[in-house]
């Protein structure tokens, strides 16, 4: 059985790279495709990025640029303290301290390796260890503290590229009652959703709870319960114990596999259709915008998303169509969106009144940003999306 790619997405920049100069004399580019893998199931792109080349102290992305990121962490956290009660957490990519901060009274111990992020949660008074999580990295932490009774790590462990060390590090670090947690967005949804801008070189994974079924049947570890969620347009909360723990295993499981199934996700053709879906999504939103920009009308990009950057590099939607993206990043702004050039500026200067559409690169913010815009949207401003289709709301 093989990897067989399904997908290309073409030629593509490192997605943290948020350029000072709009005519860089360098930037760095790779082919973007992606493989199915028949026997595990895994969804994967066929040539990752060199880790550090995407995270380092230039990190831009803030998981506390959106209040509807600080809700959900609230409420897991508040969940997870009813729920499993743990006395110690350790977190893998912590980013900006955006879940641990809710735990002050326990143990807490963040992995991120970005230091500029690091830094942060270091500084909130929650060490931080500013490394790649790895087997060396766990059995250092594992001798300070010993093992962890709840392990969390979201939107991490998909962007991990050797994931059998990345397990075998967490069981080593995990008490034989503690729990692992993790949450992704799922493949399923992007099927559905046609969301392929979830495909990008930090995404070396993109997770099916089938996919992730099979990685850990070789592991001391087993799934045992499952929430889907809303947040980063569709993902899966996977919850994770050793075998030798007799946590009741919840029916959802099978439910969600068998979905999956069910999909199509098992068999290569499911993702071949997918790929076809994908390119007729890109002839729809190359449409609109020549049909827009044949009318005069201005266009803004509304978040400047890692996961724009695939859209925009793949589409070739540049300065040609898109004045300027607004992001509420402060590191961001002042900066332009990589491979494609367009400068990123600050929320009070974006959404004047000579802005028509705003192209929404934070679709999966839709509802808090749209919330926010009502001002925009009653003057008869409009977004344009792409997701599940391309079209103006
Ligand atoms: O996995 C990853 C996810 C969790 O975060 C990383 N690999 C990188 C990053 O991906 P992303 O950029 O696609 O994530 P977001 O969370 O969809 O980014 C939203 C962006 O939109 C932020 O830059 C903030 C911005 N934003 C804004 O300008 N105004 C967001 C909201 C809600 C707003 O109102």
């Amino acid at each position: 059985m093989a990897k067989i790619e399904f997908l290309n997405l073409g030629k593509q920049p490192i997605t943290n790279n948020f350029l000072n100069n709009p005519k860089p004399k360098k930037e760095f580019f790779y082919n973007l495709k992606v493989t199915f893998d028949e026997k595990s199931k895994i969804v994967s792109l066929s040539n990752f990025v060199q880790p550090e080349k995407m995270f380092n102290e230039t990190y831009a992305h803030r998981a506390s640029m959106s209040k509807t990121m600080l809700l959900s962490n609230y409420k897991l956290s508040n969940y997870i303290k009813k729920r499993f009660a743990p006395r110690s957490i350790l977190e893998i990519g912590s980013n900006d301290g955006i879940f641990l901060k809710n735990f002050n009274n326990i143990l807490s111990i963040g992995v991120e390796p970005c230091k500029n992020l690091a830094l942060i949660t270091d500084e909130m008074g929650i060490k931080t260890y500013s490394n790649f999580w790895d087997i060396n990295l766990a059995k250092k932490i594992v001798n300070k503290y010993n093992a962890f009774e709840f392990i969390y790590s979201a939107n991490t462990i998909s962007h991990i590229h050797n994931l059998k060390e990345t397990i075998s590090a967490v069981e080593m670090s995990l008490s034989d009652n503690g729990i692992f947690v993790i949450e992704d967005p799922s493949l399923l949804e992007v099927l559905k959703k046609i969301s392929y801008d979830q495909f990008y070189d930090e995404h070396a994974y993109v997770f099916s709870i089938l996919g992730i079924f099979n990685l850990l049947s070789e592991t001391e570890l087993e799934i045992f319960d499952i929430q889907k969620t809303s947040t980063h347009g569709g993902s899966q909360r996977i919850y994770i114990k050793k075998k030798k723990n007799k946590i009741n295993i919840s029916q959802k499981v099978n439910n969600a596999i068998k979905s999956e199934l069910d999909f199509g996700m098992s068999k290569y053709e499911t993702y071949k259709k997918f790929a076809k879906k994908v390119e007729s999504s890109k002839k729809k939103l190359i449409n609109i915008f020549e049909n827009l920009k044949k009318n005069k009308k201005k266009i803004i990009g509304y978040g400047a998303t890692y996961k724009s950057a695939t859209v925009l590099n793949y589409c070739g939607i540049n300065t040609k169509y898109i004045d300027y993206f607004v992001d509420t990043t402060e590191t961001k702004q002042g900066k332009y969106t990589p491979g494609t050039h367009i400068p990123i500026i600050k929320p009070s200067e974006a959404l004047d009144s000579s802005v028509d559409y705003a192209f929404l690169g934070a679709w999966n913010f839709k509802k808090e940003i749209f919330s926010k815009e009502k001002k925009f949207i009653k003057r008869g401003g409009k977004f344009i999306t792409h997701v599940p289709t391309p079209r103006i709301i």
